[in-house]
């Protein structure tokens, strides 16, 4: 048996499940990136918001290219079960918010029209770090930004709905990109200016990009996963399935072009100013996160909780977050950074969250520049030494190196051949290497 509506009731007691009627609600959002994160987050507060009487939020899920997730999710209606995962035991609960799951390599004409749709508010985006197609400066390359972009549907989608005299959406990046709704707006511009130059006012006057703070640790489903929450579901088969942890965090800017859902109503901060908070998780969290990664792989260790208990690695991860990192932020009024440090360390300990580092260690290119060379950059300039992240760096040209294996990562040509040079920090950071970007620092080269 395969969870689907009609499975709902027949479910063990514990398990919670959708309080609304799920085929009553239109679809509100569109989103691009219909991952396991997306599916642990914001589709998790938004069936929160639907559970207290908001309508109309259900989400249509995009994948650009894989039909993967489409294939698990379809069959179930959408339906899957959150599995947070704590020493307290698993606690479930099936979410009722996404609609169905659209491929755009086999629809893209579903999923123009899914953004084009009336009902459609907002078109939010987890497609991780890469899915912006920036190059190293920033900028838009046009060459990945092609038809199988999140930049296409967009743009087709908003030319349709001003055809047809609709209004605007809010575009509501999710991923862990400093600033990532001023970036998004950005980007999209100047994809707009290079294809569609007389959509680009129109854009700016009906269309906001709010940015956002996301946080919560969802390693990949795993079959031993999906194999415990069968059993949980009293042996009910969940392909979709997500396992994660209790703690969740969304610090929204509250900017949004049209309504939205009741978000603040189900613990998600509608704030005016993002900045210190997402500053902090990137550079605090993710960047002991990348730390973890790089060094805990080099020291043999395989997830988050094996690397954190290593008392070195632990005394590095602290030294970051701590001397490193924090000196660099600003807190918002009753933002405790020695307090979210703490809190950070506990996270990382849960030992029923199977984290795996590589997991962690995949697209350094593409979360370096914000996780450390921005701190970098910023201790630089105030004559400050960062030893942990220098040792960082070390552990990460070891990787490049090959060391854990084969590199996942957009440039793992070019950084590989770079880190394999006789001087490695020089060849990847200094003037002409591949990380010479946006966050230039001397102090490594
Ligand atoms: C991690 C993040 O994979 C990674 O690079 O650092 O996915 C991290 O788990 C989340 O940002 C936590 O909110």
């Amino acid at each position: 048996m395969r969870l689907a509506p009609a499975a709902l009731a027949s479910l063990p007691a514990n398990v919670a499940r959708p309080l609304y009627d799920r085929d009553a609600q239109s679809v509100g959002i569109v989103h691009f990136g219909i991952g396991a994160f997306h599916r642990a987050h914001q589709a998790w507060y938004t069936d929160a918001a639907m559970n207290q009487g908001g309508a109309g939020w259900m989400i249509t899920g995009v994948s650009l290219r894989s039909p993967g997730v489409a294939r698990q999710m379809n069959p179930q209606d959408g339906l899957y079960t959150v599995a947070e995962q704590s020493a307290a035991g698993m606690a479930l609960r099936i979410v009722g918010s996404v609609r169905n799951v659209l491929v755009g390599s086999e629809e893209p004409d579903a999923v123009i029209a899914a953004v084009a749709a009336p009902a459609t508010r907002i078109v939010s985006l987890t497609v991780t770090e890469k899915g912006y197609c920036r190059r190293a400066d920033g900028t838009l390359d046009f060459d990945l930004a092609h038809s199988l972009s999140f930049y296409y549907f967009v743009t087709q989608g908003l030319l349709a709905r001003r055809k047809a005299g609709l209004g605007g959406v809010t575009l509501l990046s999710c991923d862990n990109l400093a600033e990532n709704g001023a970036k998004l707006q950005a980007l999209m511009l100047q994809y707009l200016d290079r294809h569609e130059p007389d959509l680009v006012e129109w854009f700016g006057a009906h269309c906001t990009c709010p940015s956002t703070m996301i946080d919560r640790i969802v390693p990949a489903t795993t079959d031993e996963d999906r194999a415990a929450v069968a059993e949980a579901l009293g042996d009910l088969a969940d392909q979709a399935c997500v396992v994660t942890e209790p703690f969740s965090q969304w610090v929204i800017e509250d900017r949004f072009a049209s309504p939205r859902p009741h978000w603040e109503g189900v613990g998600a901060q509608l704030v005016a100013e993002v900045a210190p908070y997402e500053t902090a998780k990137l550079r605090m969290l993710n960047g002991a996160h990348s730390l973890l990664a790089y060094c805990g792989l080099r020291a043999g260790h395989e997830y988050v909780h094996e690397a954190i208990a290593d008392p070195a690695l632990r005394g590095l991860a602290e030294q970051l977050m701590r001397h490193e990192a924090a000196p660099t932020i600003t807190p918002a009024p009753g933002q405790d950074l020695a307090a979210y440090a703490d809190a950070l360390i506990a996270r990382f300990a849960n030992p029923c969250l199977n984290h795996r580092l590589s997991q962690i260690a995949m697209d350094g290119s593409q979360k370096i520049p914000q996780r450390w060379l921005e701190t970098l950059a910023h201790n630089e300039a105030q004559g400050r030494a960062c030893p942990a992240i220098r040792e960082g760096l070390g552990a990460w040209i070891l990787h490049l190196q090959g060391h854990n294996g084969t590199v996942d990562d957009p440039m793992a040509d070019t950084l590989s051949r770079a880190a394999k040079s006789a001087e490695p920090m020089k060849a990847l950071f200094g003037e002409g290497g591949p990380m010479a970007g946006v966050w230039p620092v001397k102090s490594v080269i």
